[in-house]
């Protein structure tokens, strides 16, 4: 299998850490990294666009040649192709959970967070938005709170001890936001510990590169 990506994006990089931690997790996956460059445009060209027609990353192109374009159905994808040691979880409540959250970091926090810093300092050259920017810091303060909560048990990571695809998708995030010198945590020191811990890890240490 091929993964069409490029490292700093938000997406592509939400499914590069959910291969890195199934191999920690002892699934070596055998998938090749394909880096398609944004910021020369390259997703925009035919070759990309008869990969996806909305020309986004990532892609996968599975055995057969045939692709799947959206980040969580390719990791669903993954989870069902390669069962044992999912990240998803054992049963019914832990994989729910973790979808559950991940749909939250994703839905509330990933996009906010893309189009702040966009709206900030683009490095596809948008050019900057202040008024959009402090809507987008508005809009995340309700769901980081969220997740502030869930971090005040002490928990590790963002669903107990394992890792999760929550936390791929929120560290995803946060290289983007990092690049762009963008910090949006506020006052909340549980998130700063989880964004350290996380960071620590192997597999984040394989593929974050800011
Ligand atoms: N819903 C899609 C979104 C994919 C997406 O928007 N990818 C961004 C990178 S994070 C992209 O390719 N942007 C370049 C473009 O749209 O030209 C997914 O989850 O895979």
């Amino acid at each position: 299998m091929k993964l069409y990506m490029v490292p700093l994006a938000p997406n592509p990089t939400k499914v590069m850490l959910y291969i890195a931690e199934r191999a920690e997790l002892g699934t070596d996956m055998p998938i090749e990294q394909i880096v398609v460059n944004t910021v020369k445009r390259r997703n925009r060209e035919p070759e990309h666009l008869a990969r996806n027609p909305f020309g986004t990353l990532p892609v996968l192109e599975r055995d057969d040649g045939s692709y799947l374009i959206e980040s969580l159905a390719i990791i669903e994808y993954l989870e069902d192709r390669f069962p044992q040691g999912s990240l998803l979880g054992p049963d019914p409540e832990t994989r729910g959970n973790a979808r559950d959250v991940e749909r939250i970091v994703d839905l509330r926090i990933a996009g906010p967070m893309g189009s702040y810093g966009h709206a900030r300092n683009s490095p596809l050259g948008l050019p900057p938005n202040p008024e959009l920017a402090e809507r987008m810091h508005g809009n995340l303060q309700t769901p980081l709170d969220y997740l502030e909560k869930l971090l005040s048990d002490g928990r590790p990571l963002l669903l107990g001890e394992r890792v999760s695809i929550a936390d791929c998708t929120l560290q995803a995030s946060l290289q983007f936001l990092r690049y762009v010198e963008a910090d949006l945590f506020g006052e909340r020191p549980g998130l700063r510990a989880w964004d350290e811990r996380y960071r620590a890890r192997p597999a984040a240490k394989n593929v974050l590169r800011w």
